[in-house]
């Protein structure tokens, strides 16, 4: 299998990845601003299949419509001289001090209104540019103190807010689904809708809840100390996987934003062999910090990086799934035998209670899945059988 990406493997970038100039909270920029168009032009020559943006990545923040249409045509050119797609786009909520207190979920009302407008605004170019996905991270929707907010009304005010967005959407007959994107912390102190399991919960509750999935973050769930790929299984499991954000994290600590598996390798592993094993059709999606120590040759080196990482673990993953020692030990550690429903055709709890059912030597028996790990791990080093 070669790990050549090509567009046939799905690959997208946000505009604000690989254009991001290195700006920490302690330090300046190490790399000069990034043209839209060249990023496009790199990361298709490097065999990705699209892009996406923010609002402000494509169009500075107050622009004016001479300008907006200058940024948007010159983006299109690229676009069309490239075959590169934008299946995703997202509305920057976060950056100008006027989110400071949150957007959608912010006390002042005005401003509500105003991130309101500015997303539909975003949403009218992402349908033109044939989005179907659109992001939303509500990185400001949160408090660093509980007297501060009302967490109890602010959930009403952000269901209140997709709500919204989602008749604008039906009512202009747009194709365009959103993808919550949750994150425990950074930078607010708390944000809402911390974790995939809180999104779900929260999507139930819309209007319009089949417009409405997810777009978990490898690092943002690692950051919250969660299992992700046990996080992807639920979100593929209640058909809510619209969306994925690949990267890499080592635990909790900020989020560091890493190349995809140059954090927790294994659970990429794992987290690519569930995704192809269920068969995610969706685009995989980078959203990942070149090192702020990498000049301009390193971001374009992080980027083939991401895929390339993909790419050889999908191959890993199919070798495991593939080799006999696996299937094996698989069979022997009875993992096919969770697909055999609890009670069989006709029957209720009144059968349960089998009375010749061994307690103590079910409890003595060994599942053997330190053998299956140890395969994994071998596997995913290369090891040859011997
Ligand atoms: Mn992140």
């Amino acid at each position: 299998m070669s790990l050549t990406p090509t567009p046939a493997d799905k690959f997208t970038f946000g505009l604000w990845t690989v254009g991001w100039q290195a700006r920490d909270p302690f330090g300046d920029a190490t790399r000069a601003p990034l043209d839209p168009v060249r990023s496009v032009n790199e990361l298709a020559a490097r065999g990705a299949y699209g892009v996406t943006f923010h609002d402000d990545d494509l169009i500075p923040f107050g622009s004016d419509e001479a300008a907006r249409n200058g940024h948007i045509h010159r983006f299109k050119k690229a676009l069309e001289e490239t075959g590169m797609k934008v299946p995703m786009a997202t509305t920057n909520l976060f950056t100008h001090p006027v989110f400071k207190d949150g957007a959608l979920t912010s006390n002042d009302r005005d401003i509500r209104r105003f991130a309101l407008s500015k997303a539909m605004r975003n949403i009218d170019l992402a349908a033109e540019l044939g989005a179907q996905i659109y992001v939303c991270w509500g990185g400001r929707e949160g408090a660093e103190s509980d007297g501060a907010k009302d967490a109890y009304v602010a959930l009403e005010r952000y269901r209140e807010g997709f709500n919204i967005l989602g008749a604008y959407v039906k009512d202009k007959g747009y194709d365009i689904k959103f993808a919550i994107e949750p994150k425990p912390n950074e930078p607010r102190g708390d944000i809402f809708l911390p974790t995939i399991g809180h999104a779900l919960a929260f999507i139930n509750t819309l209007d319009n809840p089949e417009m409405v999935g997810v777009n978990p973050e490898v690092g943002h769930e690692q950051m919250a100390g969660l299992n992700f790929v046990h996080g992807i299984a639920q979100a593929l499991w209640q058909g809510k996987l619209f969306h994925i954000d690949l990267n890499g994290q080592h635990g909790p600590k900020f989020d560091q934003d890493l190349v995809f598996g140059h954090g927790d390798l294994k659970s990429a592993f794992f987290l690519v062999d569930l995704l192809e094993r269920y068969n995610y059709q969706g685009p995989k999606h980078f959203d990942y910090k070149p090192a702020r120590t990498e000049d301009d040759a390193g971001v374009w080196e992080s980027a083939t990086a991401n895929m390339r990482t993909y790419l050889a673990l999908k191959e890993r993953a199919l070798a495991f799934r593939k080799d006999p020692r696996v299937i094996d030990a698989m069979k022997a550690s009875r993992i096919d035998q969770l697909e055999v429903p609890t009670l069989a055709a006709g029957e209720s709890w009144r059968d349960l209670g089998d009375a010749s059912f061994d307690v103590e030597l079910a409890g003595a028996r060994g599942y053997g899945y330190e053998k299956i790990d140890q395969l994994a791990l071998e596997h995913l080093m290369g090891v040859k059988a011997e």
